[in-house]
């Protein structure tokens, strides 16, 4: 009996550590260092909160809740000012002199204590979960000084997430928001994820997918997202509505749906009032219009201006805003897409309502794993010009490949628009210091679902970190980014702390490297967007096939945008041209962006675009070998469930990889005509296998 006791209580207890990853970074697990739980424990005995706001009394849950983890003891809670020492003091000071802005925070040691303050709730907020951080990544407490605000005002989720429960694009289950349990049923997740997101100052989220059915403007859906919205305003998070433009026709009954249309803009003016008797602190609308098909001004034909100003008027008495996405392309087969939105927005800078952001993608085409930059940012002035990213990996791994996104984020805010001198990044564009815009934006498409870890790969949850860190302060570096990330995450012990950021910092390069090297894209299968379809020549739009992007013939490959057929280059300022315009010196992981290079052409690398391009996929496939035994080096300092999670994911992404490289070299071999360069072994696959791969889902 004794024995089956003793087996029962280690499977208990095993049981009581495995990690499901549903806690994401805010584990507050014990700190295994008991010196430093003694010491951090002398500095938090209470705390002390000079407010009684409900975003005062949440940050003082996530202290009790994560002192009571991290260091096995809870604060005590003290409902006024002290004279005690050794505490934590929570200060809202909204008069105070300090120059942070409202949402910014102090961190500081006085008279003993660690004292919190801001010019807001939410800023006080922030700061808590600044040091619960310094708790869970082993950081000193004595002689605290940290200052610390937002670069960006606008830190945003936008959510693809539809009516009925599906999720555009999403690739960890199904949405997380239950719209047919909701005003009713709060799923206590909803604030696992305000929580997280006040984590990392994130503080405005769009619930549902920009391709928008009216229906979330009904008062059915006003309902449900009144009930969301108010779990999430403690946590400082403002909601808005992707909306139809559609919406006065199909809801309203009316005949048109024309912004210039009076009745349409008495529609929405009512619409906007009617919302805000539901969320008197609404965030604003999200517009997807004339775009892939979705309704837009255009049909009416008027412009993107006329459209977002029309919706802006009628935010007008309140604080919100509109953000309207210049994710636009027609279907021409012998334009190029990359100059679209720069195209249809360029006349309209200047004509856009203070009260509109414009929010551009961070590249010209669609979240290619690589893109230069987009052309909007540094051309456009008199516009607010907010970025957004893909955090969900439609093109990027989605859950099966570990690709770690901060250093692919970064890569765009640090080059270089040179739109005002030296020194204009994207970065600086986006936070509207170029050109001194008042509002700014980034905008991140979540990846979170119904998945118990949120997101699907357990390592997917650093890119929604990464992402919020980064539209905090753009200047972190990906690896503190990393380090934090798998301190609070996975492992405390150093070592492996080290080897796991060494894997995320690698992984980026990796991906690219076996699926769009050298400046390739666009060459995903049709449709689902999964693994490789670079012979994709008759889709329902031709700049949705692959050919329309590689060019491969029988003289080389890429997509000459210096003038010949697309002048495209011409969009960036002159620097910018010189440092992509001339073939011998683009950096390689831009070259085939801009130019058709001949496969026996030599590049910097000594090799000929043809061997280098076979170099890039098998190295690529190589390196996720290595990656494995990275991992595996790790084991003994990982949770089981999450080790074996992964390990099994790699096992899928060496495989996809391989796919890839396959795919790619077999089909540009029949354009290049060139044997795959030794020492490298061919393929043991014919290009007739490889497209069979990608046939089985188009199969009925
Ligand atoms: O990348 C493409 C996606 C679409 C998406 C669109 C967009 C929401 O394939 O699924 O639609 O971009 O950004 O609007």
């Amino acid at each position: 009996m004794k024995k089956y006791l003793f087996l029962i209580l280690l499977l208990l207890s095993v049981c009581a550590f495995a990690d499901d990853g549903s806690r994401l970074w805010l584990k507050y697990d014990l700190l295994s260092d008991a010196q430093q739980r003694e010491t951090y424990t002398k500095a938090t005995q209470f705390v002390a909160a000079n407010s009684l706001h409900p975003t005062i009394k949440v940050a003082v849950q996530e202290l009790e809740m994560g002192l009571k983890g991290l260091l096995g003891k809870a604060p005590a809670l003290l409902q006024t000012a002290t004279t005690k020492s050794g505490g934590i003091i929570l200060n809202v000071a909204p008069n105070s002199p300090s120059n942070l802005p409202l949402d910014g925070f102090e961190l500081f040691s006085e008279k003993g204590n660690v004292v919190i303050s801001s010019k807001s709730e939410a800023g006080v907020l922030y700061g808590v979960f600044e040091l619960l951080r310094h708790l869970q990544t082993g950081k000193s407490l004595t002689n605290l000084s940290v200052k610390s605000s937002p670069k960006i005002k606008l830190r945003m989720l936008n959510h693809w997430d539809n009516a009925n429960g599906t999720v555009e694009r999403g690739y960890a289950g199904s949405s997380m928001w239950k719209w047919n349990e909701l005003p009713f049923r709060i799923d206590p997740r909803y604030i696992t994820y305000a929580r997280a997101n006040a984590s990392l100052g994130i503080n405005a989220t769009s619930i549902n997918n920009v391709n928008a059915s009216s229906r979330f403007l009904t008062e059915e859906y006003l309902e449900k997202i009144k009930a969301v919205a108010d779990v999430l305003r403690p946590y400082g998070i403002k909601v808005f509505i992707s909306v139809n433009f559609r919406s006065p026709r199909t809801l309203g009954g009316l005949k048109t749906s024309d912004p210039l249309d009076p009745e349409v803009r008495k529609w929405w003016n009512e619409k906007t009032k009617d919302i805000h008797r539901y969320i008197p602190d609404f965030g604003g609308y999200l517009v997807k219009a004339n775009s892939e098909g979705e309704p837009g001004p255009q049909d009416y034909g008027r412009t993107h201006a006329d459209g977002a100003n029309m919706l802006a008027e009628a935010m007008r008495p309140f604080s919100g805003i509109v953000i309207w996405r210049a994710f636009v392309y027609n279907a021409d087969p012998k334009g190029d897409r990359f100059k679209e939105g720069y195209a249809q927005f360029k006349p309209l800078d200047g004509t856009f309502d203070p009260k509109v952001i414009v929010q551009v993608k961070n590249g010209p085409i669609d979240f290619m794993p690589r893109e230069p930059f987009h052309p909007m940012f540094g051309a456009f002035p008199k516009t607010t010009l907010g970025i957004e990213f893909q955090i969900t990996q439609e093109y990027l791994g989605q859950s099966t490949h570990l690709t770690y996104l901060a250093p692919m984020f970064k890569e765009c805010l640090d080059t270089d628009t040179y739109a005002k001198g030296k020194s204009t990044t994207v970065a600086k564009i986006v936070d509207g210091s170029a050109e001194n815009h008042l509002l700014s934006l980034m905008a991140g498409v979540a990846n979170t679902g119904s998945d118990v870890n949120w997101c699907g790969h357990p390592f997917n949850q650093s890119n929604w970190y990464a992402f919020g860190r980064l539209a905090w302060d753009y200047t972190l570096s990906s690896e503190q980014i990393a380090t934090e990330w798998t301190r609070m995450t996975l492992t405390q012990k150093p070592q492996s702390m080290q080897k796991i950021t060494d894997i995320m910092l690698k992984s980026h390069p990796i991906y690219v490297s076996y699926t769009y090297p050298l400046g390739t894209s666009h060459m995903m299968g049709e449709g689902h967007h999964y693994g490789p379809e670079p012979w994709l020549t008759k889709a329902a739009r031709p700049d949705w096939t692959s050919i329309y992007y590689h060019r491969a013939d029988s003289v080389g490959l890429g997509f000459d945008r210096t003038g010949k057929v697309s002048n495209a280059l011409q969009l960036y300022s002159p620097e910018v041209q010189q440092l992509w315009g001339n073939p011998e010196k683009c950096p390689l992981d831009y070259l085939l962006w801009f130019h058709h290079v001949p496969w026996t052409q030599k590049l910097s690398t000594g090799r000929t675009l043809w061997d280098e391009l076979c170099h890039r996929y098998y190295d690529g496939v190589g390196k996720v070998v290595k990656l494995q035994s990275a991992w595996e080096s790790v084991k003994s300092d990982i949770d089981k469930e999450t080790f074996e999670d992964v390990k099994g994911r790699l096992k899928i992404q060496e495989k996809e990889a391989l796919w890839w490289r396959d795919a790619c070299v077999l089909y540009f071999g029949e354009f290049s005509k060139l044997p795959i360069p030794k020492p490298l072994v061919p393929p043991i696959r014919t290009l007739k296998d490889v497209k069979k791969l990608t046939e089985i889902y188009h199969l009925r």
